[in-house]
């Protein structure tokens, strides 16, 4: 009696394993993140490694920081990591790297089509493309495909990679065709024996990848919120000097006061705008048939000079100031899109001419704000 129970209850636990593996899995990693504590961005997948099985989807869900970002892998981006691997950070992309392309312009100019829409070649070369890819519908992921891209995944999307039946077992990367080789992430097929974690231990893996990092930005904002920043003054964006791949996306002080005739002056710190009186609707990218395009306008200077970093060398502070001159409420003023990191910073400098209140935000970033009150 005891002894057939046992072999009920064995069969009974053979058979559940057994169906449960053979039953497809949906995997959910995080694109960028949020935190709780301040607004900021992520630029990195989470988790950035993940064990699944054949035939399983993996969902790249964007949480949407303001960064534009992609998932990219293929064999071509598995060459080009592969050699970035190995080279010096500060060297030139590797030849196997700087073929792939990145979904904004060197400089001025529309988004690359050809990186910054879905993209799937299952041999040949994206950089073939002047325009976008041939338009198919997504594959499943076999691993053997020589380009397999999101393209820009708007605010609210996820893209659903579905790994093919025969997806060969192995280690499999992808990244960021905008950030680069630092935003980048792996899966590892297992085979059908090898269980691999569930969703909540996914998440706690994520989890634990984020918490270092937000917890050094919480503490570099708070610092700035009451005053302590390594900058003295207005500050546009935030961060720490052992983050490289997160920034915090607000003003410090969010609100100032000012007189009449007085000149406020930011130093920004991140990529960001300085902007008053552009409408709520303006936002870096816009959307047509064809895909996402770059609203040249929210990117532009306005209202006199734009803010530019210096390029002195070493490792000393410097900032270089842009006097954007007067302003009375009438009109659009923006710094225009400025990359300001340590130690080559950007100022900007606005003087206000008439008694009122000023919002400003940065048109990169949702949720980063403030007001001049002026008196
Ligand atoms: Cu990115």
């Amino acid at each position: 009696m005891r002894k057939a129970l046992m072999a009920f209850v064995l069969v009974g636990l053979v058979a559940g394993g057994c169906a449960k593996s053979a039953e497809p899995a949906t995997r959910t990693v995080l694109v960028d993140n949020k935190a709780t504590t301040f607004v900021g961005s992520f630029l990195a997948y989470y988790p950035n490694a993940l064990t699944v099985h054949a035939g399983d989807t993996v969902d790249f869900k964007e949480m949407w920081s303001g960064e534009a970002h992609t998932v990219t892998m293929g064999k071509l981006v598995e060459a080009g990591l592969a050699s970035v691997r190995g080279a010096n950070p500060n060297a030139a992309p590797p030849p196997a790297f700087a073929k792939l392309p990145s979904m904004f312009p060197n400089g001025p100019g529309d988004v690359n089509r050809n990186a910054a829409d879905p993209c799937f070649l299952a041999s040949g070369d994206p950089s073939s493309y002047k325009g976008a890819c041939p338009d198919v519908t997504q594959p499943a992921f076999d691993g053997k495909q020589a380009y397999y891209n999101s393209g820009f995944l708007k605010k609210g999307s996820t893209f659903a990679v579905k790994l093919s039946n025969d997806i060969a077992p192995g280690t499999y990367h992808y990244y960021c065709n905008l950030h680069g080789p630092m935003m980048s992430g792996s899966f590892t097929v297992v085979g059908k024996d090898t269980k691999t974690p569930t969703q909540a231990q996914v998440n706690a893996a994520a989890a634990k990848q984020f918490k270092p990092v937000a917890d050094k930005l919480s503490a570099a904002a708070d610092g700035a919120r009451a005053g302590h920043a390594f900058i003295s003054g207005n500050i546009a964006g935030y961060g720490d000097p052992s983050v490289e791949n997160a920034g915090i996306n607000e003003f410090f002080p969010p609100s100032i006061k000012a007189k009449v005739g007085e000149k406020v002056t930011w130093t920004m710190i991140g990529f960001h705008t300085i902007t008053f009186g552009a409408p709520a609707s303006e936002d870096p990218f816009s959307f047509g048939p064809d895909g996402v395009h770059l609203d040249q306008q929210a990117l532009a200077p306005a209202g006199g000079p734009g803010a530019q970093a210096g390029t002195t060398t070493g490792n000393k502070i410097s900032i270089k100031t842009a006097d954007a001159g007067g302003y009375n409420g009438t009109g659009v003023k923006s710094s225009g899109a400025t990359d300001s990191f340590p130690p080559d910073l950007a100022a900007y400098a606005v003087t206000f001419t008439k008694p009122g209140t000023y919002p400003f935000r940065c048109l990169l970033h949702p949720g980063m704000g403030g007001v001049v009150t002026v008196t």
